[in-house]
């Protein structure tokens, strides 16, 4: 059984553009990219560090809510939301937003929806995205519908989801895939394989070796790429989306990434279920350190345009945390009405009593 598995793993080697000293080890593959759009990169990746430093730290000051910590997994985050458009539909799980942000939701709505508040998922107007999915896989199953609908209507856009390692045990991770490849539907799914599902590693997950294998039985294109190279993960998305547009159909991205705080700030203690010499293994492969070598070398980058970046950051932050407290407190009447075009009756009866509640 073990040669089987090699057998399979063998079909899909880690695609890598940039090593982790920054030297470009595939000539062939490096995108062209302008020296704006290299630094564009760079900033966005730097500026989502620092957000999730500063949201840990609202976090435990008690003034956000729900929090899954990005760190470590910018390129595999960012690198692939860089290949999309702006009209591509947008369907991330809990930890994705970072790609929301820069697919265009105003920070403050993301600082609201940490906290639960409704107006954090109401997306402006010409941004195309769902809110957060925390049902894990589920997303995959929409994404499917909303490609077709989009091949349906001839429209050359895409729809991009993510899950993680752990997703990749779900029916619906299945089900989506195989849906959207029957219809050659212009889907990308993409796996966020940061080896750990809250505790469980990614070994207990699955006999298989590879997850991007598991777009074989979808009859769909399958790779795996290194998670922490942003120009890897960015091509292969690029390329992803192409064929996609051409009419070729979805593909499955596995990225491999890490994430360097807990599952959530919810409690958990990854020093319970990762060992110190794991954490430095991947530290080593660092996505910003690797990047900012690769963009230092070609003369592109300097420690003070990086410190501009972390300076805005930080401002853009408290401006928008403090936006984030100025809008009214969410009613229960308004959580409520925002679940059901028509209220079932025990709802009726609560929503009633609300409202009497509220205008007191
Ligand atoms: C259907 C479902 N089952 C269980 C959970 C509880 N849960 C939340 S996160 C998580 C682990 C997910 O791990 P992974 O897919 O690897 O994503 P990561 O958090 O590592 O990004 C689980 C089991 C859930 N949210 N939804
Ligand atoms: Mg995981």
């Amino acid at each position: 059984m073990k040669r089987t598995n090699e057998k399979y793993a063998e079909q899909f080697p880690t695609f890598q553009i940039l090593n982790e000293e920054g030297e470009v080890v595939n000539e062939e593959k490096m995108p062209k990219l302008s020296d704006d759009e290299l630094k564009d990169l760079m900033t966005r990746m730097v500026y989502t560090r620092i957000l999730d430093q500063r949201s840990i730290a609202l976090n435990r000051q008690g003034r956000l809510g729900f929090y899954a910590p990005t760190a470590g997994q910018e390129a595999s985050q960012l690198g692939s939301h860089f290949a999309l458009e702006k009209d591509d539909y947008l369907l991330p799980g809990y930890r994705d937003v970072p790609q929301l942000i820069w697919h265009g939701l105003p920070l403050y709505k993301a600082f609201l929806w940490s906290r639960g508040h409704f107006v954090g998922g109401q997306m402006p107007e010409g941004v195309h995205a769902m809110v957060p999915q925390i049902i894990i896989g589920a997303q995959y199953v929409q994404t499917a519908g909303v490609a077709l609908g989009m091949k349906k209507r001839g429209e050359k856009r895409v729809a991009v989801t993510y899950t993680g390692d752990g997703g990749t045990s779900q029916g619906d991770f299945y089900e989506g895939m195989n849906f959207a490849g029957a219809f050659d539907a212009p889907a990308i799914f993409i796996a966020q394989n940061n080896r750990f599902a809250i505790s469980t590693p990614v070994e207990k997950q699955t006999k298989a070796e590879t997850l991007a294998q598991k777009a074989v039985a979808a009859g769909i294109e399958g790779i795996q790429v290194d998670g922490m190279d942003v120009l890897a993960v960015y091509v292969a998305t690029k390329e992803a989306r192409e064929r996609a547009i051409n009419g070729e159909g979805p593909t499955l991205i596995e990225t491999l990434t890490y994430r360097y705080g807990p599952h959530t700030m919810a409690g958990d203690d990854p020093t319970r279920y990762r060992t110190k010499d794991l954490d430095s293994e991947w530290e080593q492969k660092d996505p910003l350190v690797r990047f900012r070598k690769f963009l230092e070398d070609k003369g592109v980058w300097s420690e003070e345009e990086e410190n501009e970046v972390i300076e805005r950051a930080k401002e853009e932050i408290k401006a928008a945390i403090k936006e984030a407290d100025g809008i009214p407190k969410q009613k229960v009447t308004e959580l409520i009405g925002n679940m059901y075009e028509t209220l079932p009756q025990n709802l009726q009866e609560q929503m009633e009593e609300y409202k009497a509640k509220e205008s007191k």
